[in-house]
């Protein structure tokens, strides 16, 4: 069980993958994802010029050792792209050896530890109206937790709501486009949408918001302590992610839970937010925090801390990557919630998933290695399309986060 080939395949059915490919010498294939939106092109050469060359010929079932070979053999460690790269060489060899075993991932991984996996889906809107109506429709569809978002009066774009009638996808032009932020106008509409939701259809259900790294701890404080009658499941990234300490602040100030990480890609990253108990979940999704192998570190290490899983599962993890992040949901002691916001018609051409989901939740089956299925001569059909996210100015001009 020799590496003989890794190969990278992008594609965009409806929206852009990047998917590796193990192949060994006895003929064993292994899919990986390392789709980092916006971004792709990086982590393809991370794993071609990279990586590949110096995994050709290695043994396949040393797992572990292959990690630690990408991540401790080099000396540049860390970040979204070498994390992604690394992750999607992991999620192809967990593929492979469960195949080469005959048995799923997730057997592997110790067997399952609950009957589902509960799932949030987005609803949003241009107005409060619309959103409530999509959120009214998800629930009726058997969601048990919905995401709510909804455009600020006034504000000419929003994050999480689709432009004009298109699907929602943040990446949607080859450059940047510039959006528009406004924090007074967010704060002042927030606590109503959130009251909304819940007066209009009840509290039978979990309730969610992302914020998007767009507050002052004071100010996540503030909207914390509003939201707290509401019964939040979640305030989802009230702060930018990269200070750690930040989270202390916010803690301080509500007892709003918060869950944090879809940019974060290590353990380190957010060792101080775990081990303080600054965060309630953790969104590290296995495509860009190294595979299942780092993932389940980091999973452990939240264990210890009483924070719960609640991995990023937007379209810009391919349906391998969510397979992933699925075959731990599907294990880990400390599940919390699963982000399913679904793909575009034309992502199902190219991959096809053993997972299903039902009734607001997702079930596993016992198809050998992660369970997702590959056309590669579809995927050819749907080349690269480079896409970009947007950016933030505030109406002064100055730039903000996204
Ligand atoms: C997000 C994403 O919660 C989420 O899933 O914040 O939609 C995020 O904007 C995209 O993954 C960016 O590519
Ligand atoms: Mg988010």
């Amino acid at each position: 069980m020799r590496i003989q080939a890794i190969d990278v395949l992008m594609c965009s059915p409806g929206r852009t993958f990047c998917t590796v490919k193990i192949t060994t010498d006895d003929g064993l294939v292994g899919y990986g994802d390392g789709t980092l939106n916006g971004r792709e092109l990086a982590v393809a050469s991370y794993v071609t010029d990279h990586l590949a060359p110096a995994l050709i010929g290695s043994d396949a079932s040393r797992i572990n050792d292959i990690w630690q070979f990408c991540y401790k053999g080099a000396y540049w460690r860390r970040g979204p792209v070498t994390m992604s790269a690394i992750s999607a060489i992991d999620q192809a060899l967990w593929d492979l050896n469960a195949k080469a075993l005959g048995v799923p991932v997730h057997r592997l991984l110790g067997g399952r530890a609950r009957d589902y996996i509960t799932a949030y889906p987005h609803c949003s809107g241009h107005t409060v109206e619309a959103a409530l109506e999509e959120a009214g429709a998800r629930l009726a569809e058997g969601y048990k937790a919905i995401r709510i978002q909804a455009q600020v009066p006034g504000l000419a774009t929003a994050y999480g709501v689709a432009k004009g009638d298109e699907e929602y996808e943040p990446a949607s032009s080859t450059l940047p486009d510039v959006e528009e932020w406004d924090t007074g106008a967010y704060l002042d509409f927030l606590p109503r949408l959130i009251k909304a939701t819940r007066d209009e259809l009840g509290y039978g259900f979990e309730l969610l918001h992302d914020g998007h790294h767009r507050l002052t701890p004071s100010q996540a404080g503030w909207m914390g302590r509003r939201l707290e009658p509401y019964r939040m499941f979640w305030l989802e990234d009230p702060t930018p992610e990269e200070d750690q300490q930040a989270f202390a602040t916010v803690r301080s100030l509500t007892s709003c839970p918060i869950a944090v990480g879809e940019v974060w890609n290590s353990v380190y990253d957010c060792q101080q937010a775990i081990s303080g108990r600054l965060i309630d979940y953790i969104r590290i999704p296995v495509t860009h925090g190294g595979g299942l192998t780092h993932l389940r570190q980091i999973l452990a290490l939240a264990d210890v801390y009483g924070v719960r899983s609640g991995m990023q599962g937007a379209s810009d993890i391919s349906p391998i990557g969510q397979a992933a992040n699925f075959a731990l949901d599907w294990t880990i002691p400390n599940f919390g919630m699963q982000e399913y916001m679904g793909y575009p018609e034309e992502t199902w051409a190219v991959f096809t998933p053993h997972y299903r989901v039902e009734d607001g939740v997702i079930t596993l089956d016992d198809t050998p290695g992660l369970g997702v299925e590959v056309d590669e001569e579809a995927a050819a059909r749907y080349p690269y399309t480079p896409k970009s996210l947007p950016v933030n100015r505030l109406r002064d001009g100055g730039m903000y986060d996204w």
